[in-house]
């Protein structure tokens, strides 16, 4: 598709009022009544907890506070008494475990800044081809925070692992209805994405968010944080760990998260699951339709680097003329592995100007690509970011 009509479409949609792109910025503030768990986020959906924060909220701190963390559930938060709260360590392991908080507690203390994004982020810019079903995410749905916990390879040392161990199954506490059964939310890593220690965990059982205890919404009283890869792989309210030769079964693992152009067996039977997300990133700021005059134009943004070890944003570029040329932006905040990039750029806008463009490329060879192939499920849309903007 030419990009041009994929911007204009948005342009034209978000100026009528019809689209995504806007709108639903407009009616979450107006309806805003205070959220029971604190969150100042724009909720796509109220049951289950499904929100974004507003994006000049986001840019605002290279550690993004827990009330405009996006929040992502499949089902409502588990009430979950942590006195009597058991973790379970199962599967190909020599010794299975049943821990309890304090029996955790004893692991060594880790604490790992990283950023979570849902492979559903920017979702909505898929629709000017074609809908998309799930949660109508903007590019609100990330956010980067310190996770204090344990090293789940630690735990599984003491478990013990069996010579056919492969691949780590999460479990979480939550019951999500499917069909006519509920089922946890689940999935599963790699072992050997958990075992890559230094002395950082590549995988972590967080029990604190930005210093203090895992909020509800983020998983209370446990939850796996798994840098480098989607959000869906960092489960929740974790209740069991299943070492295993083979990745989970569960329909988060096996069926949900891929790239796939229909939802039809063969589909999903050829796909793999995603695990490491592709670089990404959004203008944040000014906000889309904003009114500007022309001359310099200051610009704020994110860009989440691949999912790989040791990669950073290495180039992170503004174009005011459809990708004509391009202006390389300053980077600001820190720069730290598996987190998001913050950037600045002041840019000449003029009356002719009717968006901005965004793109950026990666010490890992990753970079944001013009376009991104439609999928069924609106997964992993890191195309070009486009700013409708007006200029006067
Ligand atoms: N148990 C459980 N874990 C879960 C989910 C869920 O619905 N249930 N959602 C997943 C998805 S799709 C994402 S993107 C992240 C979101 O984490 P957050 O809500 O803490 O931002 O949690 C993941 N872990
Ligand atoms: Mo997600």
């Amino acid at each position: 598709m030419n990009p041009i009509y994929l911007s204009r479409r948005k342009l034209i949609t978000a100026a009528t009022g019809l689209a995504v792109t806007g709108t639903n910025f407009l009616s979450a503030e107006t309806s805003a009544e205070p959220d029971p768990l604190g969150k100042e986020l724009i909720f796509r959906t109220n049951d289950p907890r499904n929100g974004e924060p507003a994006l000049s909220r986001l840019v605002q701190s290279w550690i993004t506070p827990v009330k405009d963390f996006y929040v992502r559930s499949h089902a409502p938060n588990p009430e979950i008494d942590a006195g009597k709260y058991l973790l379970k360590v199962e599967g190909l392991v020599a010794k299975p475990l049943t821990l309890d908080l304090s029996a955790l507690k004893r692991f060594k203390r880790h604490k790992v800044v990283a950023t979570l994004t849902c492979a559903g982020n920017r979702r909505t810019e898929f629709n000017s081809e074609a809908k998309v079903g799930g949660v109508q995410w903007e590019a609100g749905a990330i956010g980067n925070a310190e996770w204090s916990g344990f090293a789940l390879s630690d735990v599984l040392k003491k478990a013990g692992l069996q010579d056919q161990a492969k691949h780590v199954w999460f479990e979480g506490l939550d019951k999500i209805q499917r069909k006519e059964t509920t089922i946890p939310f689940g999935g599963s890593i790699p072992l050997e994405k958990v075992m890559q220690v230094a002395d950082k965990p590549e995988a972590l059982l967080a029990d604190q968010m930005n210093g203090q205890t895992l909020p509800a919404d983020h998983g209370y009283p446990l939850r796996a944080v798994v840098p480098g890869y989607i959000g869906a792989r960092s489960v929740k309210w974790l209740g069991k760990i299943i070492v295993s030769d083979r990745p989970s079964p569960n329909h988060y693992l096996a069926n949900a998260y891929k790239i796939v152009k229909s939802t039809s067996p063969i589909d999903l039977a050829e796909a793999g699951p995603i695990y490491r997300y592709p670089i990404n990133g959004a203008i944040a700021t000014p906000e889309a339709m904003a009114s500007v005059s022309h001359g310099l134009l200051d610009v704020t943004g994110y860009v989440l680097p691949t999912g790989r070890p040791d990669t950073q944003a290495q180039r992170i570029e503004i174009s005011s003329d459809n990708g004509l040329s391009w202006q390389a932006a300053q980077t600001f905040g820190k720069t730290s592995e598996y987190c998001w990039q913050l950037w600045k750029a002041r840019i000449p806008v003029s009356t002719s100007t009717t968006f901005l463009t965004l793109r950026a490329f990666d010490s890992s060879g990753g970079f944001m690509p013009r376009r991104v192939p439609w999928n069924a499920k609106g997964y992993l849309q890191n195309s070009w970011y486009r700013l409708p903007i007006k200029v006067s």
